[in-house]
Order: C-alpha cells, then sequence, then structure tokens
C-alpha cells in the first residue's frame, strides 16, 4: 500500500523546471569540489518533526493530514516505519533520525517499552536492509515523560539519574543493532528554572557521568558511532547547560570527553544563543569538534525554536562554507530538524519542505565550492593578518616575543596606520557568488 500515492519519486530536473516536486539544484550525482552532493550532504529526514507531529501548539489540537491518523499505540508506530520508508525512497535520502520514543510507544514500565521498541527496531532493520537509506543517528527521549520534570541526568532525583542511563543504554543497543553513525545527546531538561534550589555543581558532574558511562558502554558493546552532543540555551528548560558551541566544548574537557564527543550544530539553536548559524561552525570546526548539523532555521521576528526548513541561501552557503573547510561531516550529516508549518497540514507539504531546504543547501554547496576554489576569504586573511608573517608579529606567533621586546618595539612608534576591514566589499562580492556571479 502506498501512504503517499500523490507523489512519485523525486527527480532532479535542473534550475528551469517549475515542477514543485522537483529537485532544482540538488542533482545526487553530480560532482562538487571532488565529491559527489550525495556525498556531501549527506542529508537525513528526522522521523519526529516527519511522521509523529501532529501540529498542535500551545494554544491549538492537531491539524496534521496523515494516513496514519485513525491508528494508535503499536499498530500505528508500524504503519509509521512503511510510510516513512516510502517516504525516504521518494526522496531519495541517504539517512533519517529518530528518538527512542518517536519509533515506539511507551508501556507501563520500561521493560514493555523496551519490547515495543524491539519490535519497531526489527521491523526497521527489515526495511534497511531493502533500501538505501541508512540511519544517521539515533537519540533518547528523556524530555517528554513527567518524570524528566527536574531534568534526566541532572534530575535532583538519583531514580531519575537510573532511569536516563538505562534508556541510554538501550539507545546505544538500537543504534548498534541499526549500524547508526552516530549517537545524539540533547540535553532539554538539562538546566535549570531557578537556582535557588539547584545544585548546579553536582548536576554537572552528573551529566558528565552520565556520558562517561554511555562512552565506556558503547565501547564495551562494541558500538563504534561518533557521539554527539547538540547545544541550545534554553528551551524547554530556562536555562541550558549545554548553551552553545563554546560552553558544550568547555563542558567537554573540563571532563575529559573532549576526544569521545563532537558537536552536533542547529541553525536554530546558534540564533537562540545570540549567535549565527556559522559562528557555531566555526567554533566547532576551530576546536576540530564539528561533527554534525541539524539543518534548520528559526525566524528573525519569533524567539523560539520554530524549526523551519532552511532556505535561507545566504546562510546555507555560508554554513557550506564551514562544512567544506572541515574537510566535510564526515560521519556526521545534515539532518533536517525541521517542520512544515501547522497550517501546512497535507502530506504533500512534507515533500515540499524537504525539497526546499534539499535544494538550499545544494545550492549553499554550490556558492561555497567556488568561494573557495577562488579563494575569496582566505585571499582576504591571507591580507589581513599579513604582520603576523614576518617582523614583530612572527616573533608573537612564534612565542619569541616578550613584553619586554614588544615595549622596545613601540616605545619610539609614531601612529600605527590601520587597513580598512572591507565588510561592505566583501558583502558586495558575496552576493556576486550567491547570484552566481
Ligand atoms: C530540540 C532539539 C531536538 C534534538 C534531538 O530543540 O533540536 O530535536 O535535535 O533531540
Ligand atoms: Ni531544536
Ligand atoms: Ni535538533
Amino acid at each position: 500500500m502506498a501512504y503517499f500515492p500523490e507523489v512519485n519519486k523525486i527527480k532532479y530536473e535542473g534550475p528551469k523546471s517549475r515542477n514543485p516536486l522537483a529537485y532544482k539544484q540538488y542533482n545526487p550525482t553530480e560532482v562538487v569540489a571532488g565529491k559527489t552532493m550525495e556525498e556531501h550532504l549527506r542529508f537525513a529526514v528526522s522521523y519526529w518533526h516527519t511522521f509523529t507531529f501532529q501540529g498542535t501548539d500551545p494554544f491549538g489540537l492537531a491539524t496534521m493530514v496523515r494516513p496514519w491518523n485513525s491508528l494508535s499505540g503499536m499498530d500505528l508506530a508500524k504503519v509509521r516505519v512503511e510510510a516513512a520508508f516510502e517516504f525516504f525512497e521518494k526522496l531519495d535520502v541517504p539517512y533519517f533520525c529518530f528518538h527512542d520514543r518517536d519509533i515506539a510507544p511507551e508501556g507501563d514500565t520500561l521493560r514493555e517499552t523496551n519490547k515495543n521498541l524491539d519490535v519497531i527496531v526489527g521491523m526497521i532493520k527489515e526495511r534497511m536492509a531493502g533500501s538505501k537509506t541508512k540511519l544517521l543517528w539515533n537519540t533518547a527521549n528523556m524530555f517528554s515523560n513527567p518524570r524528566f520534570a527536574h531534568g534526566a541526568a541532572t534530575s535532583c532525583n538519583a531514580d531519575v539519574f537510573a532511569f536516563a542511563a538505562a534508556q541510554v543504554k538501550k539507545g546505544l543497543e538500537v543504534g548498534k543493532e541499526l549500524g547508526s553513525q552516530n549517537y545524539v545527546f540533547w540535553g532539554g531538561r538539562e538546566g535549570y528554572e531557578t537556582l535557588l534550589n539547584t545544585d548546579m555543581g553536582l548536576e554537572l558532574d552528573n551529566m558528565a557521568r552520565l556520558l562517561t558511562l554511555a562512552a565506556d558502554y558503547a565501547k564495551e558493546i562494541g558500538f563504534d558511532a561518533q557521539f554527539l552532543i547538540e547545544p541550545k540555551p534554553k528551551e524547554p528548560t530556562k536555562h541550558q547547560y549545554d548553551f552553545d558551541a563554546a560552553a558544550a566544548i568547555a563542558f567537554l574537557q573540563k571532563y575529559g570527553l573532549s576526544d569521545k564527543f563532537k558537536l552536533n550544530i542547529e541553525a536554530n539553536h546558534a540564533t537562540l544563543a545570540g549567535h549565527t548559524f556559522e559562528h557555531e561552525l566555526r567554533t566547532s570546526r576551530i576546536n576540530g569538534m564539528l561533527g554534525s548539523v541539524d539543518a534548520n532555521q528559526g525566524d528573525p521576528l519569533l524567539g523560539w525554536d520554530t524549526d523551519e526548513f532552511p532556505t535561507d541561501l545566504y546562510g546555507t552557503s555560508l554554513a557550506m562554507y564551514e562544512v567544506l573547510k572541515n574537510g566535510g561531516l564526515h560521519r556526521g550529516g545534515l539532518n533536517f530538524d525541521a517542520k512544515v508549518r501547522r497550517a501546512s497540514m497535507r502530506p504533500e507539504d512534507l515533500f515540499y519542505g524537504h525539497i526546499a531546504g534539499m535544494d538550499s543547501f545544494a545550492y549553499g554547496l554550490k556558492v561555497a565550492a567556488k568561494l573557495i576554489e577562488d579563494n575569496v576569504f582566505e585571499n582576504v586573511l591571507a591580507e589581513r593578518y599579513a604582520s603576523y608573517k614576518t617582523g614583530v608579529g612572527a616573533d608573537i606567533v612564534s612565542g619569541k616575543a616578550t613584553l619586554q621586546s614588544l615595549e622596545e618595539y613601540v616605545l619610539d612608534k609614531p601612529d600605527i596606520e590601520l587597513a580598512s576591514g572591507g565588510q561592505e566589499r566583501l558583502l558586495s562580492v558575496l552576493n556576486q557568488y550567491l547570484i552566481g556571479n
């Protein structure tokens, strides 16, 4: 049975096509900067936004028209797997991602929940065997259930820590079973609402304890996925410990975890933290911590995680510039942690959303590759920082300079003449590349 009978396989038709159900930029086999687009972009469909999001918001009920709406429980979970693989095949995406609770319902005990999970994981494994779509990452949902109201690893209640640990253990086993490339930790409830009742020191130590236990267990069972932390400053918790890339990196370094983890950077989380997407990617990249990307975008007029499909070509171009300078995403990929708007309730909208996101990143890839090929920003940097190549600058960089030697150098020097930063000129150059010269 087909769950999306109104849509056929989406094909590349090129920039002139007016067919809304075709790729205009994303041509999976086209080679850009030495690799195919499919290899560069490593697109993933997120299970939660695509197959479980029903269109509810804090003020309104479900709106989504879905072929599985009359089902519930395990019947619903099974149909979603069938629909998911039909969707992956029609979009021709290489990866997908899920939380444990997206794919199977919870039972009364963790034992029952795990039983449900095993049934669905078995089904997914079978479907994966006959499909090109692999698992980019899985994760544990340790934020929806009321037991996580005070946090998961950072809960004040040790039983909740134990529960979270058991959930992660199962998640790692599931990841291994399905050959997942990565395993993600997003700490939506790992933070605090008020310091008046919070032992911040203990909570942070405990968060590190769970990550350490997870890394050890993965090693023990031979699950060699890349571990990822996904920073986010707030929402649902007022203050989240993995605030941004810099905070997450400092945390991992403090607890000796920086060689076991990398970061999963989400565009909308960057903007929530008061940064640009490219700032978070750059911070991760220069620290050797860029692992994967949740490709979405926020709305500058709204102060929360709107998780929109990425269509801002400026953003995708600067993001792909960071990805290319990183030498690619390696085991990571571009996961659409993005949902259609509540009023985009027809099943076709799920395709339009993904097509828009994939075309936007494919375009960004081409722009970024051209910028790098022409050494546009590399030349700017070489010139701007040239003073560190010779003379006093070279002494500073090599460590030869001392405060005395630097004082001696400037003491009788007349005014220093500065070059322009040239920002406006550079923005024009960038625009030229964006519009295809
Ligand atoms: C929520 C997060 C979440 C993670 C996975 O804001 O982005 O969806 O990606 O738990
Ligand atoms: Ni998010
Ligand atoms: Ni995310």
